[in-house]
């Protein structure tokens, strides 16, 4: 699969620290045909507990993506990394030490995305595109409109994030952002694989 046929549709971030149990979550979003995942464990995650993760989303086709830690990352298919963790890495040594492996960044604004090598990266994050009460430090939402400027500073893939919702997707489709990324619309659903299923659809189409 190549990296554009990966980062594509709808991109679930798990924490398995916030779910009872977890792989069933996970098997549950994969079931609904969900085939990017983000791994991100705020508060760590056990080694085994992210191996597992890695091979269930594998085994389903997917692409396991790693929040922050790039030890976790080479044990899975990429890692997503914000500006502020920018700071202690080198770009392009990342790039060498992933070897295939995808790299995703974070941009608020168009300045941000064009400053990205579009050569070392794979995907930005442009965001939170709605309100959102998952990330404390996310900074108020930069609308449709800002995730518009930011895809259209860049060449790379976009994933617009936070506050979507089902009923929201459309909005985020006028973006031309190619991935909507989304925690707890899922997370919180009474049934996450329909969910799950319902959100690919709406991306998808019939
Ligand atoms: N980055 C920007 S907003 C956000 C992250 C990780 C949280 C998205 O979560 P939700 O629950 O889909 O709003
Ligand atoms: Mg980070």
């Amino acid at each position: 699969m190549t990296m554009a046929e990966r980062f594509r549709g709808i991109y679930a971030l798990i924490d398995p620290a916030a779910h009872a149990e977890p792989m069933a979550y996970l098997d549950a979003l994969l079931r609904g045909g969900i085939r990017l995942v983000q791994i991100r464990a705020k508060r760590g995650i056990a080694p085994e507990l992210f191996r597992e993760t890695v091979a269930r989303i594998r085994a389903a086709g997917g692409t396991a993506i790693a929040n922050d830690d790039i030890e976790l990352a080479l044990e899975a298919d990429g890692v997503h990394l914000g500006q502020e963790d920018l700071a202690g890495h080198d770009l392009r040594r990342l790039r060498e030490r992933l070897g295939p492996r995808a790299i995703g960044l974070s941009c608020g604004s168009p300045a941000e995305a064009r400053a990205v090598p579009a050569a070392l990266v794979d995907y930005l994050g442009a965001g939170p595109i709605f309100a959102t009460a998952s990330k404390d430090d996310a900074g108020g939402p930069i609308g449709v409109s800002g995730v518009r400027v930011v895809v259209e500073a860049t060449a790379l893939p976009v994933a617009a994030i936070g506050g979507i919702s089902l009923a929201l997707l459309p909005r985020v489709r006028e973006t031309g952002a190619s991935m909507a990324a989304v925690i707890s619309a899922l997370a919180a659903a009474p049934d996450p694989e329909a969910a799950a299923r319902a959100f690919v659809r709406a991306w998808t189409g019939p």
